[in-house]
């Protein structure tokens, strides 16, 4: 079979946390000679996804994109009021619609590519049609090893943390919080998903080697993994991608032209991803934290969890005062802003992050020390892996949702920026990210190895 007539398509789940690693692999695809198909449903339920839908479909063409019609979904049969998780579920539940739209695709597909949070529904359905299907996990290893660990964990009985041979353990104050609701849509997802991963033919991630290399290990060397997981591909760090910049560049809002003002190294950056709304209170003593950092700073501030229903000035939510002085010092938006350029900017040098898992290898790939401060769902494993790793340190105390003042936060940002070893050695990843895929390292092998295997 020649390489042109790889075909495979790709579903993702709702949120830019997942959009946006699809789109970086189906990018990574086409320009490897793979011909694309990519299932979206519509509407988006951010703006964000439907915006970089319209970029992606501009800039790469040669990727078909499909339209997958859901069936309505009542919100009263389902335990959760988070629109993200309610798409996934209805995504789950007309999953069945997807037989004909799949043997409706010319040349017939080598392979399928899902998102973990829809594999029970989806995998009787492509090996009802002899598809070799595949997950592209969205988090780190570490949480691709808890997540393949649940069916025979047993956290939920006692109290003890989550251990997992050859990995170091998880703690239980790291584990999802919603996972600990056992009848939450979260927990039922989770619980119902793990025990199929067997069944597929691989799981891709975003990681490598230097970033997580005892999970990465384990997952190849243990017993006890193997037995739970298919073979992983690590093909990470995605890289970031021209269609993801944003048309901003004549705003006030543009980080772009504030920072190429700003010296070397002086910036950090704050963002806690495209689904966390701060609280009003925890906004404030973020502001005050970072007037008392003494940093310079780009902050992107989140009031609502969905792009859509933001309707509040950025004075309000802030406070008229301490806008005023916060003006003086840095940046404060409320908009979409182009991470991967800000990120990527000579006068950026760290990064106030609540690591969700792009974030985290989009750090790695620009070299940008972190200081983790996980909110919720899969990021305090994360944020282990950030501080092993030396990308960045993780203040443990904070726990899920308590509100830290500003004090407290202005003096961890100023240590984060001083430290020069955590610098040096975000520094380091930054090179082994670039070596991982670029000709003959770990991530480019095991790419080949995958795209090799989708030719047989
Ligand atoms: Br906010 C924001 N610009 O203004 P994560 C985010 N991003 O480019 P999340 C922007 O969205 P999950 C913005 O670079 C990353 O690629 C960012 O994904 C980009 O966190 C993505 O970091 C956000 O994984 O998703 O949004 O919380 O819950 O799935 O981890």
């Amino acid at each position: 079979t020649s390489e042109s007539e790889v075909h495979v398509a790709l579903l993702s789940s709702a949120g830019m946390g997942h959009l946006t690693p699809f789109l970086r692999l189906a990018a990574l695809l086409a320009h490897n000679n793979v011909r694309v198909t990519l299932i979206v449903t519509r509407p988006t339920v951010s703006l964000a996804e439907s915006h970089l839908l319209a970029r992606f479909r501009s800039s790469l063409p040669q990727v078909k994109i499909l339209d997958f019609h859901l069936l309505p979904l009542d919100p009263s049969t389902v335990n959760s009021s988070d629109p993200f998780w309610l798409r996934f579920e209805a995504i789950r539940r007309s999953s069945h619609l997807l037989s004909p739209l799949i043997l409706s695709l010319q040349p017939p597909l080598s392979a399928f590519v899902l998102d973990i949070m829809l594999i029970s529904p989806v995998i009787p359905i492509t090996r009802a049609l002899s598809l070799p299907s595949f997950v592209l996990f969205t988090s780190s290893v570490k949480m691709l090893s808890f997540f393949s660990h649940l069916p025979t964990s047993s956290f939920l009985a006692d109290d003890d943390d989550v251990c997992i041979p050859g990995i170091s353990p998880i703690p239980r104050s790291s584990i999802p919080p919603p996972l600990l609701v056992p009848d939450s849509l979260f927990a039922k997802i989770f619980f119902q998903d793990s025990s199929h991963l067997k069944k597929l033919d691989g799981v891709l991630i975003n990681s490598f080697k230097e970033l997580e290399p005892e999970t990465i290990d384990a997952i190849n060397g243990e017993e006890t993994l193997r037995k739970l997981l298919p073979p992983v591909f690590d093909i990470g760090p995605f890289m970031p991608c021209e269609f993801e910049k944003v048309d901003n560049e004549n705003s006030a809002d543009c980080p772009l032209k504030w920072l190429d003002e700003q010296p070397e190294d002086s910036v950090v950056y704050v963002s806690f991803g495209s689904r966390t709304a701060m609280k009003r209170d925890q906004i404030r003593e973020i502001g005050d934290g970072l007037m008392r950092s003494g940093c310079r700073f780009v902050w992107v501030v989140k009031d609502k969890p969905v792009d859509r229903e933001e309707e509040e000035e950025l004075e309000e939510v802030v406070g008229h005062e301490l806008m005023v002085k916060l003006k003086k010092k840095g940046l404060v938006v409320k908009t979409w802003v182009d991470q991967r350029e800000i990120l990527g900017h000579r006068s950026v040098g760290g990064f106030v992050s609540h690591c969700g898992w792009n974030s985290v290898v989009e750090a790695a790939w620009y070299g940008v020390r972190i200081m983790a401060w996980p909110l919720n769902g899969d990021q305090r494993i994360n944020a282990d892996v950030v501080e092993k790793s030396g990308l960045g340190v993780w203040e443990k105390k904070w726990g899920w949702g308590q509100v830290v003042n500003g004090e407290e936060i202005g003096e961890r940002i100023r240590e984060m920026m001083n430290n020069e070893s955590l610098k040096k050695s975000a520094q380091k990843l930054r090179d082994a990210a670039r070596e991982a895929v670029g000709d003959g390292g770990t991530s480019h092998v095991a790419f080949q190895r995958l795209t090799g295997e989708w030719k047989k």
